[in-house]
């Protein structure tokens, strides 16, 4: 934002407006030297956010990872941020930000009025113009302070869609900070530093179609059939105490009560089966054995992947879900716990 707002200085002075701009700052200025307090209506505000997820399962991996990067680069297309307040009618900032310049550990800085009950409110929108994530907070601002710090939490607009941050893959995160500080120490031994493909997943979609459900995985990458594999759970009645068994796969995820109803578990070759978790009661090398075969589709940077519902039986409509993927069976990127989305 400095470097925009120098290169816009540099541009000015080569157009000749600085002299305008001056002309400007001086009008603004100029009761500064005949009142004693003529910015006193005014505070600056440094607006900062933190995306929050269901389970946090990346939540807290933000805080360590996060540098000046766009977690979701290619799926935020503008962040607005609006800041409204009453004075004494209802006012309202609103700043657009192209979602090219959004980066994980910015700062929006703003000229707010001082005074009570300022609320800010952050909303990024995706390609399609659908609401990805918002948050908003309130906060009594006065002008004492040079700069007020405000910061959001923002939750995920979760319609049948995770969104995941790009190059966030496993193996990058490992080397980075290390499996155990992202709670994935059970995965240790079996993340592969040196795999070529390093699947990076981008968004896990559930859609409600007229024979059951269909799932969508988007990568950054393109997906090569022969070695693509993957997992996929389902909580289908969403109640995260049910199935009760404490079957083999409930117990992967111990401390991570998904309440996964059913398993689609997807290996090479475009292989795909559904495996109902309330019955399942052997060990994991027999997951594979346990299922139906479900139909898969491999193409460029999308899986999908179609579960009929005469295998799941009805589904009221509202399904919680998290998804691992990788390469011949060595997980390179996941969607955390989302929680519940509506699968419409
Ligand atoms: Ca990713
Ligand atoms: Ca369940």
């Amino acid at each position: 934002m400095i470097n925009k707002a120098r290169s816009n200085f540099k541009t000015a002075l080569k157009t000749g407006k600085a002299l305008v701009i001056l002309a400007l700052a001086l009008l603004v200025l100029a009761p500064a030297c005949g009142t004693t307090e003529p910015e006193e209506g005014l505070s600056s505000v440094s607006i900062g956010f933190s995306p929050m997820q269901f389970g946090q399962g990346l939540g807290n991996v933000f805080s360590k990872f996060q540098d000046a990067y766009n977690p979701y680069p290619s799926v935020i297309s503008e962040m607005v941020v609006t800041v409204t307040y009453r004075d004494p009618g209802l006012k309202t900032i609103r700043k657009k930000i192209p979602g090219k310049n959004v980066s994980g550990s910015m700062r929006i800085f703003l000229e707010v009025p001082s005074g009570p009950d300022r609320t800010f409110r952050i909303e990024a929108y995706d390609r399609v113009g659908k609401l990805m994530f918002s948050g908003e907070t309130t906060v009594d601002l006065s002008s004492d302070r040079v700069v007020t710090p405000v910061d959001l939490t923002l939750a995920f607009s979760c319609q049948g869609t995770a969104w995941d941050a790009e190059r966030d893959t496993l193996p990058r995160l490992a080397k980075k900070i290390g499996l155990d500080s992202l709670g994935l120490g059970f995965l240790a031994g079996q993340i592969d530093f040196d795999i070529t493909e390093e699947y990076d997943l981008i968004s896990l979609a559930l859609v409600k179609t007229a024979t059951g459900i269909r799932i969508i995985a988007d990568f950054n990458d393109t997906l090569d059939s022969g070695n693509f594999s993957g997992a996929v759970l389902l909580d289908t009645d969403n109640n995260i105490s049910t199935p009760a068994n404490g079957n083999a796969v409930s117990q992967l995820f111990a401390g991570m009560p998904l309440g996964a109803d059913f398993l689609v578990l997807i290996q090479p070759d475009e292989n795909a089966v559904l495996i109902d978790l309330s019955t399942f009661t052997g060990i994991l090398a027999e997951l594979p054995d346990a299922g139906s075969a479900v139909s898969i589709d491999i193409r460029n940077q999308r899986a999908t992947i179609d579960v009929p519902q005469n295998l799941t039986g009805n589904i009221p409509g509202v399904v919680g879900f998290f998804g691992i993927f990788g390469s011949d069976g060595i997980p390179t990127d996941l969607a955390p716990d989302w929680g519940v989305c509506l699968s419409e």
